[in-house]
């Protein structure tokens, strides 16, 4: 006979709940009998997971009854949701904004993959987040439903282990590796991830007599130092430089004191990535806002014009360097990083690979107190930052165009955005801009004083992240309102929000621009080519009716006019759930109906110019 025997289904339950109190008064036993799945969770809430965003499947149920224990003690919150990209982004959105970390555990296949292609989210913007996909049982007795069907061992590990780092529990005694490596990746002080624990079907319910808990590992606090490099070299090239850009990225959001010192110290101007905004106070004269691909006038100029350039924090996607064909006057480069890889990413590098902020200190040390100066260079800076002002000012006060789809004058997406985003910053509310126009506009017109304010994926411009972000309101242990801006495109890939987001409680509005159409990439397509095709509907749907159609979801037309738009908020402020209020605007080629492009792209049929220079300029 077993020492410790499994128990009969009814004992089991009973063993459960006597965990659960003993956890909670802090006296479970050293070694304990328990399921894998039961371990796992275990060792999830040692690391601090009780969050987690699901949709149950087949290949999940044993976890999720140990779930429903746990639940009910208080020690795990679990939000059954409609879609698990939805759970991703709940999960993504709920660590971005509060740092609380959260778990999306899927069934077996489909569920697992649509968890999968989400998950390129916390992959691109370095997010940690836990998933847990139900897998194929490990005797491979035959094809379970839902795995690849094909003669192969570990396929949807193979794809998993593409995206980030990955580990299947085929080895139940194996977990506190799993755990451990799970720790590091989504915990990982410079770039953190997705980490993906793969629970095959018929190892979740493994029995495991005397486990010893000690073998859980805790989450240790790491942290960099400084980069060990050639400060002295550095100090030198910025004094003898004639134009300074420092360009931000991910990385430095939360340097903002060291940044506006070096700003002070190196006479330079300071450019970021969208999603850095706020990295520095807007209104700081020396930031230029955003620069890239869709950019801003102040920021590309500066881009253009520089001739050395501090990286800090970025990865230099294509949209934030033009795709490397944005700083063609730079002779050289400090590349601050803590990434060895994107810390060399150009020639001509100083490579100053550590902790962005402590190696900004040094820096900021080595150049000393003086204030540095550069002869002309922020003066004409600043005539394109009030250039920029001006632009931005003649789209607010021209806030309404007649449109074709509307058949009547409809408000721009710039006057829109401004409105909701000013609105938001007056109540605190934390901004999520979706995917498309929306969201370029969105960047080129926000001017955050803060990190914090405005959450964009442009990482990945996920369709539909912004809308399933609000769901973190409703999880956040403090609570907080999100407006999500959102277009018609995004809204409609991903609208379990309105069911979800009442369901379990989320606080926050929908702003639908809704202009009938993918406009950003018909705005693509006809910068290439001279034609749209197959990027708009003609039907008119009446999302206020979807809206009406939930239970609690305030739905409000947002009108036409400035003033219909304000009330529509003002309104939807006040409710104490979700809202969502539906504006329709305008689509066309009026330039005042958009904010301008002002970098390079290598897409389409631009590619040819784009490489031709990128290798011209040889940066
Ligand atoms: C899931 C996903 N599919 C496709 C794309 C490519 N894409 C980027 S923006 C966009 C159109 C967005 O349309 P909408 O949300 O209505 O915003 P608009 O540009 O009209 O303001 C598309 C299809 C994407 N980013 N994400
Ligand atoms: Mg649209």
């Amino acid at each position: 006979m077993d020492k410790n025997p499994r128990p009969s289904h009814d004992d089991l339950i009973r063993q459960r709940a006597e965990h659960v109190i003993a956890f909670v008064k802090n006296v479970l036993p050293r070694h304990l009998d328990l399921t894998l799945s039961e371990a796992l969770v275990l060792g999830l809430l040692r690391q601090g997971v009780k969050t987690f965003f699901t949709v149950f499947g087949h290949g999940s149920t044993e976890v999720g009854e140990v779930l429903r224990v746990y639940q009910q003690a208080g020690l795990v919150k679990v939000y059954g949701l409609r879609s698990e990209i939805e759970a991703s982004h709940a999960a993504t959105a709920l660590r971005w904004v509060t740092g609380e970390k959260a778990a999306v555990l899927t069934s077996i296949g489909p569920g697992a993959l649509q968890a999968l292609a989400a998950s390129l989210v916390p992959a691109s913007d370095g997010i940690g987040v836990w998933y847990l996909f139900g897998d194929e049982t490990t005797e491979d007795e035959g094809f379970n439903m839902q795995q690849v069907p094909r003669h192969e061992q570990g396929l949807f590990l193979q794809m998993a282990s593409t995206m980030g780092r990955a580990y299947n529990l085929h080895t139940p005694l194996a977990l506190p590796t799993a755990l451990q490596r799970g720790a590091a990746t989504v915990n990982h002080p410079y770039r953190p991830g997705p980490f993906y624990l793969l629970l095959p079907m018929n190892t979740q319910a493994a029995w495991l007599p005397d486990f010893n808990l000690d073998e859980l590992p805790e989450v240790q606090p790491i942290s960099l130092g400084a980069a060990d490099g050639d400060y002295a070299q550095a100090a030198q090239w910025i004094q003898d430089a004639k134009q300074v850009i420092i360009k931000v990225g991910g990385g430095g959001r939360f340097a903002g004191p060291e940044l506006v010192q070096l700003l002070e110290r190196s006479g330079g101007v300071l450019a970021h990535t969208p999603i850095a905004t706020g990295c520095v106070p807007y209104s700081h004269p020396q930031s230029m806002g955003v620069g890239g691909s869709k950019g801003s006038l102040p920021g590309n100029y500066a881009m253009e014009h520089a001739d050395l350039l501090i990286a800090v924090g970025t990865r230099a996607v294509c949209q934030s360097d033009s795709s490397r064909t944005g700083y063609p006057n730079v002779k050289q480069v400090i590349n601050i990083n803590a990434d060895l890889d994107d810390a060399t990413h150009y020639r001509h590098t100083l490579a100053l690979v550590g902790d962005v902020r402590r190696t900004l200190e040094r820096l900021n040390h080595e150049l000393g107190g003086h204030v540095g100066k550069k002869e002309g260079w922020l003066e004409a800076c600043a005539t394109r930052k009030s250039g920029w002002q001006v632009f931005k000012q003649e789209r607010f006060l021209n806030p309404a165009l007649q449109d074709d789809y509307w058949g009547g004058p409809v408000l721009t997406q710039p006057a829109a955005i401004k409105i909701a985003a000013d609105w938001a910053k007056a109540r605190g509310a934390v901004s999520f801009f979706d995917a498309g126009d929306v969201q370029a506009n969105g960047f080129q017109i926000v001017e955050d004083e803060h990190p914090g304010q405005t959450f964009t994926d442009t990482g990945a411009s996920y369709m539909g992240f912004a809308v399933s972000a609000l769901l973190a309101t409703a999880v956040a242990s403090k609570p907080f309102y999100g407006l999500a801006l959102t277009g018609d495109g995004s809204f409609t890939m991903t609208p379990q929000i309105l069911i979800d987001g009442v369901e379990h409680g989320a606080h926050g509005c929908i702003l639908l621009l809704d202009n009938g159409r993918m406009g950003a990439i018909t705005g693509l397509q006809n910068d290439q080519y001279g034609r749209g095709f197959a990027t708009w509907n003609t039907v008119h749907v009446d999302y206020l009716a979807w809206g009406r159609s939930v239970p609690g979801l305030l739905a409000l037309d947002g009108g036409r006019t400035p003033e219909s738009l304000k009330a529509a908020l003002e309104q939807a402020g006040k409710h104490a759930g979700l809202s969502l209020i539906h504006v329709p605007v305008y689509f066309g080629p009026d330039p005042l109906g958009g904010m301008g492009v002002y970098g390079r792209w290598n897409v389409g049929n631009w590619c040819d110019d784009v490489q031709k220079m990128r290798h011209e300029i040889g940066l």
